[in-house]
């Protein structure tokens, strides 16, 4: 049997039942707008893509979690014909096709994709036509469209990162968070989380200009080309490593030191990964975010949250095994 490849290029036994599932998902959440079957679709791609084995028919897939009756319907289809009719219907439905590639552009959503569409809308260059339908951001993801679908290799951003550190005042800590961090080959875009011992959740006035004076550095050194939105704690835009080198998305976060590894863990990622933490978290009542971990009282009340002074602390406080972040891929 031959091996399978998922667009991110792993092989793992299952993937190509995985590549359908996280088509379907993606049409759900941009053409259905069905958030629930969304979910349903992710969650049977994540356990199929962490299952060492060849499934071998629908009835055996759903003994795994989160597969039910119609995803093994779909599994069998799949086997017995190569393909999907529903996927199939979608290819070539014109409207379903635009809104998809609409959505692709950062900062088109799947109800502004939606009303394109509706307006008739549905190439890049019926787009650079009507640029003013377009925001700030949007008009920033079609410029980009091109360059930001390209999956960004794992030195360079180590390159991007290793700049940004050299432009850092020593107290300011930085982690480049994201599928990076959990040790992908490739990236689809640059998630920097930066952290500095005086500013704290209670003391929030010291943020201060932390990350505008960071933003300012990047841009005079030329490694940030474009804003999309700068905030006191959230930068999001695109940088440029050289000549030789295409734009790519990076955001960059500055959360209060006391909250810098809730916030690490969150960015972490994976998606789904969080997901499973924080639901073994409610299990075990405390409630996990990107901010904080809380004890949550029998009235269902937070209590105050636990101090935490490393990624490892959150996962002892709630019981969860450690995973290092290449383990947290699911
Ligand atoms: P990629 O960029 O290589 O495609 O993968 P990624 O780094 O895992 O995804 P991301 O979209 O950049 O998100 C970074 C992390 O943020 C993600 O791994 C986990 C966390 N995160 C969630 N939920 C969400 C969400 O709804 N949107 C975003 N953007 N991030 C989320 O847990
Ligand atoms: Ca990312
Ligand atoms: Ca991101």
């Amino acid at each position: 049997m031959g091996k399978r490849k998922t667009p991110s290029g792993e092989e793992t036994p299952n993937s190509d039942f995985c590549d359908f599932l996280s088509e379907l998902a993606e049409y759900e959440k941009n053409i259905s707008r069905n958030i629930h079957k969304y979910n349903a679709y992710r969650k049977a791609a994540s356990v199929l893509a962490s299952h060492p084995i060849r499934i071998k028919s629908g009835e055996e897939s759903k003994k795994l979690n989160g597969i039910g009756e119609k995803i093994a319907k779909k599994i069998d289809e799949f086997l017995q014909t190569g393909k999907l009719q529903k996927l199939d219907n979608i290819h070539n439905d014109s409207k379903s096709t635009a809104i998809n590639l609409l959505t692709q552009i950062t900062g088109i959503g799947p109800a502004k994709a939606q009303n394109l569409v509706n307006e008739g809308i549905t190439t890049l260059e019926e787009l650079e036509k009507h640029k003013n339908k377009l925001n700030h951001h949007q008009l920033i993801g079609l410029k980009y469209y091109h360059d930001f679908k390209e999956k960004i290799p794992r030195d360079e951003i180590k390159k991007i990162e290793n700049l940004i550190r050299s432009h850092l005042e020593p107290q300011i800590q930085l982690t480049i968070c994201g599928s990076y961090r959990r040790g992908k080959q490739q990236s689809g875009d640059i998630d920097a989380l930066i952290t500095h011992p005086n500013y704290t959740s209670s003391q929030p006035k010291k943020k201060q200009n932390i990350l505008k004076n960071v933003v300012a550095a990047l841009q005079n050194c030329g490694l940030i080309t474009e804003t999309i939105s700068l905030g006191d704690t959230k930068f999001m835009g695109a940088c440029k490593l050289n000549q030789d080198s295409i734009t790519r998305r990076l955001d960059i976060r500055l959360t209060p030191y006391d909250q810098y590894f809730c916030a690490v863990l969150y960015f972490t990622g994976s998606d789904m990964f969080n997901k499973e933490m924080r639901a073994h978290a409610l299990d075990v009542g405390f409630t996990l975010n990107e901010y904080t971990l809380r004890p949550v009282g029998s009235t269902g009340v937070p209590g105050e949250p636990v101090e935490i002074h490393s990624e490892k602390d959150v996962f002892d406080c709630i019981g969860f095994p450690y995973k290092e972040p290449e383990d947290r891929n699911k």
